[in-house]
């Protein structure tokens, strides 16, 4: 409530010193855990604490007295898939990337133990930057392979917190997916929400460009120019999408644990269709609200939190937008449920749309795209017609080379799906495809519309893209794409 009318303000005024005076006295007196400095919180129990891998997040601390934390981190460095046929050796905190997720509370002693794993190659460290002392941890935590380092630490102050290894070349161990986030809970916990999850982008450099197969070293000179192949979130391209997708009800609450390990890129978070009703802005007190996007430094985090209210599939990116399509940071939340026509009404109607027409007029319906086209005379002309048509409409999501993009726009080079069935191919360009559809081992979910184009323009371009990009050379006519139509 803002507004006090002038009757209230009298009482309120009464009130508010009598509060004040009651104030005076109870911190003279009380020696309850609120008015203590975090330093002097007594933290005598002890606890082992729950680590999770991403995109999960411990239990919440809910009311629990602070206590002794005990924290074992193993560090193993072991060969992962970025992507399909791409290898990659990580080098992580707890084995995942990013590393183990902590959770702790204001006032906790951590007793934290870093463990080498023997088969490791080098030695290691952590620095969290939830801690107050000399590099973090880093100067204490310097661990050889088949050795583990004890260190203790008192967290003083709530918020999310980015641990790193601090291992000179510091980019370099950062860069292999040394990373992962630390939270240190205010007394009392934060406010309980329905859903929790854990995200963190980071930035790869291989030796081979994005989507080179095979094992893939990391390259030093591209990492320096900050020219990444891979910008992904929690670690692999696809992590999150598909059946990694991370999910939620209509009419529930997320809270999303966000961080950026860099090592070189900054994240603007953003999730496609929704609007975030609160962000603890670079991971601290400031509560930001009704936020679109929220920048996530290098090194940094974000505590991001919106209810639900429809259903549909949520992409999470980084809205440096070629990141999000063509270099991995692309993420998925499913949400499920009743839908919601008053806060969004889906597609209601699809009219044309004539700037100097005579106006608004229904969309045809069945066959009545013009037939303007001149027809091609010779292969040769159906491939220059049809090439134009694909460099007009189809380009814009199956990409210059039919390559499509991972997760979103099947390909039509080399396409399975294509070529097994031509009438299924005009019929796709003819009436459009939704349903879940497998090109090339790869599933796809998602929407083509119908291609406004005549049977000439159809027949063109699936000529074009027949004899395109190493696909089996059928040549479509006029005559097919009727047939197709007539079908319907
Ligand atoms: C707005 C984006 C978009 C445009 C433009 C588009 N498509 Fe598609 N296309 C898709 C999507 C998405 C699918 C997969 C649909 C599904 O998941 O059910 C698809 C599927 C296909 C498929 C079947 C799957 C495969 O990879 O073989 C063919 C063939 C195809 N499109 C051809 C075309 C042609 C030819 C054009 C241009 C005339 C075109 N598309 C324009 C998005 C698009
Ligand atoms: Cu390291």
């Amino acid at each position: 409530m803002k507004l006090v009318t002038s009757r209230l303000k009298p009482i309120l005024q009464t009130g508010l010193s009598l509060a004040v005076i009651l104030l005076m006295i109870s911190c003279g007196n009380n020696k309850g855990e609120t008015n203590e400095t975090p330093v002097d919180i007594p933290a005598t129990q002890e606890m082992v604490a729950e680590l999770t891998s991403p995109p999960n997040v411990p239990r919440g601390v809910g009311k629990r007295k602070a206590k002794k934390l005990i924290v074992k981190m193993e560090i193993l460095e072991k060969e992962g898939e970025m992507t399909d046929g791409v290898r990659y050796v990580y080098w992580t905190f707890g084995g995942s990337v990013p590393g183990s997720f902590i959770r702790t509370r204001v006032g906790d002693e951590v007793e934290f133990h870093l463990q080498n794993h023997p088969d490791n190659k080098l030695p290691h460290n952590i620095d969290l930057h939830a801690v107050t002392g000399p590099g973090g941890g880093a100067e204490s935590s310097f661990v050889a392979p088949g050795h583990e380092k004890v260190f203790s630490f008192k967290t003083l102050n709530p918020g999310l917190y980015v641990y790193h290894c601090a291992t000179a070349p510091v980019g370099m161990h950062i860069a292999n997916g040394m990373y992962g986030l630390i939270l240190v809970e205010p007394a009392g916990g934060l406010p309980p929400v329905d859903k929790e999850y854990y995200i963190m982008q980071g930035d790869f450099y291989t030796k081979g460009k994005n989507g080179e197969r095979g094992l893939q070293p990391f390259d030093m000179q591209k990492a320096v120019d900050e020219n990444a192949d891979y910008v992904v979130f929690n670690g692999k391209v696809g992590s999150l999408t598909g059946d990694n997708a991370i999910t939620a009800k209509v009419g529930e609450t997320v809270r999303l644990f966000v961080g950026n390990g860099g090592p070189g890129l900054v994240s603007s978070f953003h999730v496609i269709g929704e609007i975030f009703d609160k962000v603890h802005v670079e991971g601290g007190d400031v509560i930001n609200e009704n936020v679109q996007t929220t920048l996530i430094p290098a090194g940094g985090a974000a505590i991001v939190e919106f209810k639900v209210d429809v259903p549909g599939t949520f992409i999470l990116v980084d809205h440096s937008i070629f990141r999000a399509f063509n270099k991995g940071a692309l993420g998925m939340l499913k949400v499920e449920g009743e839908e919601d026509k008053k806060i969004y009404s889906g597609e209601i109607r699809d009219d044309i749309y004539l700037p100097e027409g005579p106006g608004i007029q229904e969309m045809p319906t069945t066959n009545e795209i013009v037939e303007s086209e001149i027809p091609a005379k010779s292969f040769d002309e159906q491939m220059e017609f049809g090439k134009n048509i694909y460099m007009q409409t189809c380009f814009a999501c199956h990409q210059a080379e039919g390559q499509g993009i991972p997760n979103a726009f099947p390909p039509l080079a080399k396409s399975d799906y294509l070529n097994a069935d031509v009438n299924r191919a005009i019929g796709v360009v003819v009436n459009g495809l939704t349903g879940e559809i497998t090109v090339n081992g790869e599933k796809y979910n998602s929407v083509m519309t119908r291609q406004m184009l005549s049977s000439e323009e159809i027949a063109n371009v699936l000529t074009y893209v027949y004899n395109s990009w190493g696909n089996s050379g059928k040549v479509v006519t006029k005559e097919m794409v009727d047939k197709v139509k007539q079908n319907r």
